[in-house]
C-alpha cells in the first residue's frame, strides 16, 4: 500500500432507497468456483491451471491454494440460506470445468454435475435466480499442457464443455455467461505471468485473446441453437472487466496512451463481439510488433453471435500518461509508453484507486458505443477488516464503496444507460488468486480456521438497501 497516498474514505452510510433504481432492478451476489468451492480432488475433479500455479513456488502469497477455500462444496445449502437472508434475487456463480469435464475432454462427470444440480435445487427452494458463468479461469491443466488458450483447439474444447453444461442444466437456468474477464485470462495469464498459467509472451497472449473469443462465440452459437430447438428461455452474455482511460494532460502522447489502453483493455473484446471486427488501430499497433491475431475465415461471424446482455465487472478507472516519468515517449524496449499515473485518491487494500464516477462514465460510454443492456456482474472492494471483541465487522469503507458505486449506477441510468442489475463481489471472503487469502472482498466474513460465516456491516447495509429500494 502506498501510505503517502492514503486518503480517508469511509463515511457513515445508512440504508435508504436508492433513487432511480426500479423495483425490478436485479440485485445479486457473485462468486467463482475455484475461489470458494474447495474439494479440489473430490468426486472426479482434475487439476486446473490454478491448482498447478498455486503449487509453483513464489506465485501465490504464502503458497496458498484453493484446496479447501471456503469449503462451499460441503457447506453449499447453508451458503444458499445466507444468500437468501441477504434478500438478493440473483446468485452469480461459476461452474468448475475440471469438475464437470475432468481433463477437459470426454463425457460429463455425473458427480460434478450433481453438485450444481443440488445447488440449483437449493436456489429454487429459496426463489433465487441462478446466473451461471461457464468459465472463471479454471482451465483443465491437461488442456494447458496441450497448448492452453494460445492453441486454437482450446476454443473447441471450451465449446464442447459448454455444450455438456448447457445440455445438463439449460432447462433450469436462463442466464448464461460464457467467459469471465478474458482480459485477465489472456494478459495476466499469458503476457504478464501474474496469474495462471504464468506465461510471459505477448504474442501468445494475443492468440489467447482470439481463441477465448472464438470459444465464447462457438459456445454462444450452441447455446442459442439449443435453446431455440428446445424452446428454452435464454439470456446470454459475456462478462468483461472494463474501466475508463483518462489522459493526464491534453498532450498527443497521453491521448495515444488512452487509445492503446482502451483498445487492448476493452475494444479488442467489445468490437469483435458486438461488431464482428477487431479495432483497426489495435490491429495496426500489433502489426508494428509483427503480431497478427490468428483469425481464420468465419471466426468473426462466430464471435459476433448476438448477445442479450453485457456483464460489466468494474473496479476502477485509470489516469494514463504516454511518456515515462523521465518524459520519454518510448520505453526500454522501444515501445510506446502506456503508463498508469497514481492519483491522490482513496484506495482499497488492493491499492486500487476508488473512482465511482468512472463507473457512470463507463456505463454511458458502453451505452453510446455498443448499445447492449448491461448488468454489473462484479463490483466491490477488499479492505483490511477488523473483528471487534463482540465479533462484529464494522467495514464502513466497504459499505461506503458499495453505496458510492450503486449511486453511480443509478446516475448512469438517469442519464440513459440501460443498466439492469448490480451484483456485489463477493458474497464471501475467498481465495483472491495470486493474493491468496490475504485480501478480503466478502460482504460476509469467513474465518478460515473454523469456516464460520459472519455478516459484515456492509452485508447488512446491502440487504436493507435492497429491501428499501424494492419497496419504494
Ligand atoms: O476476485 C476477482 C474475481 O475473480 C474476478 N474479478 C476481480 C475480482 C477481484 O480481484
Amino acid at each position: 500500500m502506498n501510505n503517502h497516498l492514503v486518503t480517508p474514505y469511509a463515511r457513515n452510510v445508512t440504508p435508504a432507497p436508492v433513487p432511480g433504481l426500479p423495483a425490478d432492478f436485479r440485485w445479486g451476489v457473485a462468486t467463482a468456483a475455484y475461489q470458494i468451492e474447495g474439494a479440489a480432488a473430490e468426486d472426479g475433479r482434475t487439476p486446473s491451471i490454478w491448482d498447478t500455479y498455486c503449487r509453483t513456488p513464489g506465485m501465490v502469497v504464502r503458497g496458498e491454494n484453493g484446496d479447501t477455500a471456503c469449503d462451499h462444496y460441503h457447506r453449499m445449502p447453508d451458503d444458499v440460506q445466507l444468500i437468501s437472508d441477504l434478500s438478493v434475487d440473483t446468485y452469480r456463480f461459476s461452474l468448475a470445468w475440471p469438475r464437470i469435464q475432468p481433463g477437459g475432454r470426454g463425457p460429463a462427470n455425473p458427480k460434478g454435475l450433481d453438485f450444481y444440480k443440488r445447488l440449483l435445487d437449493e436456489l429454487e427452494t429459496r426463489a433465487i435466480t441462478p446466473w451461471i458463468t461457464l468459465y472463471h479461469w479454471d482451465l483443465p491443466q491437461d488442456l494447458e499442457d496441450a497448448g492452453g488458450w494460445p492453441a486454437r483447439d482450446t476454443a473447441h474444447r471450451f465449446a464442447e464443455y459448454a455444450a455438456l453444461a448447457y445440455d445438463a442444466l439449460g432447462d433450469r437456468v436462463k442466464h448464461w455467461t460464457t467467459l469471465n474477464e478474458p482480459w485477465c485470462s489472456a494478459m495476466l495469464g499469458y503476457a504478464y505471468g501474474a496469474q495462471a498459467p504464468g506465461r510471459k509472451d505477448f504474442g501468445d497472449a494475443m492468440s489467447a485473446v482470439h481463441h477465448l473469443l472464438l470459444g465464447h462465440g462457438l459456445a454462444s452459437q450452441y447455446l442459442r441453437e439449443t435453446a431455440a430447438a428446445k424452446n428454452q428461455d435464454l439470456e446470454l452474455g459475456i462478462t468483461l472487466n472494463l474501466g475508463t482511460a483518462t489522459p493526464e494532460t491534453d498532450s498527443r502522447e497521453d491521448a495515444e496512451a488512452c487509445r492503446r489502453a482502451d483498445g487492448l483493455g476493452s475494444r479488442i473484446y467489445l468490437d469483435p463481439i458486438t461488431k464482428g471486427a477487431y479495432p483497426a488501430d489495435i490491429v495496426a499497433d500489433l502489426a508494428l510488433r509483427n503480431i497478427e491475431l490468428p483469425v481464420q475465415d468465419g471466426d468473426l461471424e462466430v464471435i459476433s453471435t448476438p448477445l442479450d446482455v453485457l456483464g460489466v465487472n468494474f473496479y476502477r478507472g485509470t489516469l494514463f500518461s504516454g511518456v515515462t516519468e523521465e518524459g520519454s515517449p518510448l520505453d526500454a524496449d522501444g515501445l510506446p509508453v502506456t503508463r498508469g499515473v497514481e492519483r491522490d485518491l482513496p484506495r482499497t487494500a488492493m491499492d486500487w484507486e476508488i473512482t465511482p464516477t468512472a463507473l457512470t462514465d463507463l456505463l454511458l460510454r458502453l451505452q453510446q458505443d455498443y448499445g447492449l443492456p448491461t448488468v454489473i456482474t462484479e463490483n466491490g472492494a477488499a479492505f483490511d477488516d477488523e473483528v471487534t471483541p463482540d465479533g462484529e465487522i464494522h467495514d464502513a469503507d466497504r459499505t461506503t464503496y458499495l453505496a458510492d458505486h450503486i449511486a453511480a449506477v443509478a446516475d448512469a441510468r438517469a442519464q440513459g444507460a440501460d443498466v439492469r442489475g448490480y451484483f456485489a463481489w463477493s458474497l464471501l471472503d475467498n481465495f483472491e488468486w495470486s493474493y491468496g487469502y490475504d485480501k478480503r472482498f466478502g460482504i460476509v466474513r469467513v474465518d478460515y480456521e473454523t469456516q464460520e460465516r459472519t455478516l459484515k456491516d456492509s452485508a447488512k447495509w446491502y440487504r436493507d438497501t435492497i429491501r428499501l429500494t424494492r419497496d419504494n
